[in-house]
């Protein structure tokens, strides 16, 4: 029977993904992608959906990168290929409609912190290492990194990064912005359910609403971006969320979505 390359968790719309390669630290190679994709196109449709973590298998890493063997002999047009299919694949999980948290235990490299970038939330152990080590290979970040690291740090940072290689710790991580929270491994895991379990519970409306208008928000001018932020809020009064949630306010309970 062939390995199980992407674990699927489902605890009633809050779904965990585990990448599960440790053996290659987890490294992203053409079937990887593929089962991930595979996975994420059957979340797309489920209006259960709550939030999705995804994680590395293993104690060591996330993900250290893009599978530098499988890559090695590739031409031009396979290279293309491999980029485009990764680019699909992390866009799906950019734009589930839910928040998406990565849940960084290890190693997060190249392809991997090109995964995490494409998360809405990125938390992380505080032996987690991350770079876009790529130019020591000869390539450049080739899964969105070029694009979404500068988005998320600024790009002073993302150039130093993308033309150095360097890695950074958690701590560089979580002061330039491109990691939520560190916290000791041993405490990674409680987090992230707990985390993701909060997220959960809000008002999937309002949470998918929120996140809309950010991502959403983030590709138009701000009048265009602040007339869509109307827009959902107005939208949100449609249902019951919004009733049942200052019900609950005003009348001193926990409101149940
Ligand atoms: N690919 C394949 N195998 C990997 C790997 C990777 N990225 N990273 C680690 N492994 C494998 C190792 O080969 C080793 O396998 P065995 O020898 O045991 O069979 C196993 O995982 C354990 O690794 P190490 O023995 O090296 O473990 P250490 O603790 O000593 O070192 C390390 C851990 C993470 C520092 C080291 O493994 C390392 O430097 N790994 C490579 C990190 C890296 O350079 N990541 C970026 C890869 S490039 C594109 C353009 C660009 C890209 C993609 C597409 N297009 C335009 C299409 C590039 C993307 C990248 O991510």
């Amino acid at each position: 029977m062939s390995e199980t390359l992407i674990e699927v968790v489902d605890n009633a719309g809050i779904v965990r993904l585990t990448i599960n390669r440790p053996k290659a630290l987890n490294a992203l190679n053409s079937n990887v992608l593929a089962e991930l994709e595979r996975v994420l196109v059957e979340l797309e449709g489920r209006d259960d959906l709550r939030a999705v973590l995804i994680t590395g298998a293993g104690e060591k890493a996330f993900v250290a990168g893009a599978d530098i063997g499988e890559m090695r002999d590739k031409t031009p047009e396979q290279a293309r290929a491999f980029g485009r299919q990764a680019l699909a694949t992390f866009k799906r999980l950019e734009t589930l409609p839910v928040p998406t948290v990565a849940l960084v235990n290890g190693f997060c490299l190249g392809g991997g912190c090109e995964l995490a970038l494409a998360c809405d939330w990125a938390v992380a152990s505080d032996n987690a290492l991350f770079g876009q080590p790529e130019v020591l290979l000869g390539v450049i970040p080739g899964f969105g990194g070029t694009q979404r690291l500068p988005r998320r740090v600024g790009p002073a940072m993302a150039l130093d990064l993308c033309t150095t290689g360097r890695k950074i710790d958690a701590a560089e991580a979580l002061r330039i912005g491109l990691v939520n929270r560190v916290m000791a491994q041993s405490e990674l895991e409680a987090y992230g359910e707990e985390l993701t379990q909060q997220l959960g519970g809000n008002g999937p409306q309002a949470v998918r609403a929120a996140k809309q208008a950010i991502h959403d928000g983030l590709e138009q001018d701000l009048d265009s971006a602040l007339a869509l932020e109307t827009a959902l809020f107005a939208f949100c009064f449609a249902g019951d969320e919004q009733k049942e949630g200052m019900s609950a306010f005003v009348e001193k309970r926990k409101p149940s979505f």
